[in-house]
């Protein structure tokens, strides 16, 4: 049971209020899903550093319910690979979701079998993800990209298969550090 409620989402910065629960993840939770371990490694050494946060109201996980989470994803690279969300498939393969972009600059990677997509967000992109198709965010900006998400409580979050079977795609920076390679494995 949970009664109707209304929160403050600030559109500009991504905040809520009252805040909620706030997961953190560092640069070692990306290990094992890097191109490269050894430069992972070579930045573990000098420190792990947040790379994304997410707010996640409190909403029972029970069928029926949504859960809404703001997710910030910071700016950086390990090498020339730009920071990502470790993305997962939802393990009820008929939850879909939708990502709504307020900050920054990033691209959206999904996966379904072999079918691979890349598509861009922004602030005011909104992105439906329909069931079955794995994602992870990657922030190709300056700045902290900053997105809405709302599923299914039930939905539930495999990362394992991600680890072992990989995005499809992996996004880089390109050599003079303007811009964005995509480039499908
Ligand atoms: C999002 C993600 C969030 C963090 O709310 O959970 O951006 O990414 P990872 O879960 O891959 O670490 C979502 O897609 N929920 O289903
Ligand atoms: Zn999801």
């Amino acid at each position: 049971m949970i009664d109707p409620f209304a929160v403050r989402l600030d559109l500009e910065q991504g905040t809520l209020a009252p805040l909620p629960e706030r997961v953190v993840r560092r640069l070692s939770d990306l290990r094992g899903l890097v191109a490269n371990e050894q430069l992972l490694d070579r930045e573990l050494a000098k420190g792990d550093p947040i790379i994304y946060e997410v707010l996640k109201l409190a909403i029972p996980q029970e069928q029926g319910q949504l859960f809404i989470n703001v997710t910030f994803l910071r700016a950086g690279r390990i090498g020339r690979e730009y920071y990502f969300t470790k993305g997962h498939f939802h393990v009820n393969e008929k939850a879909a979701e939708v990502y709504l972009g307020l900050r920054g600059h990033g691209v959206l990677l999904l996966r379904k079998e072999a079918n691979t997509r890349v598509v861009e967000m922004d602030r005011g992109t909104l992105i439906y993800i329909p069931p079955g198709w794995g994602h992870r965010t990657v922030n190709v900006s300056q700045e902290t990209l900053v997105f809405l998400s709302i599923y299914p409580a039930d939905a539930g979050h495999d990362y394992e298969r991600v680890r072992l079977e990989g995005m499809g795609t992996r996004v880089f920076a390109t050599v003079d550090g303007t811009g964005y390679e995509a480039v499908t494995s």
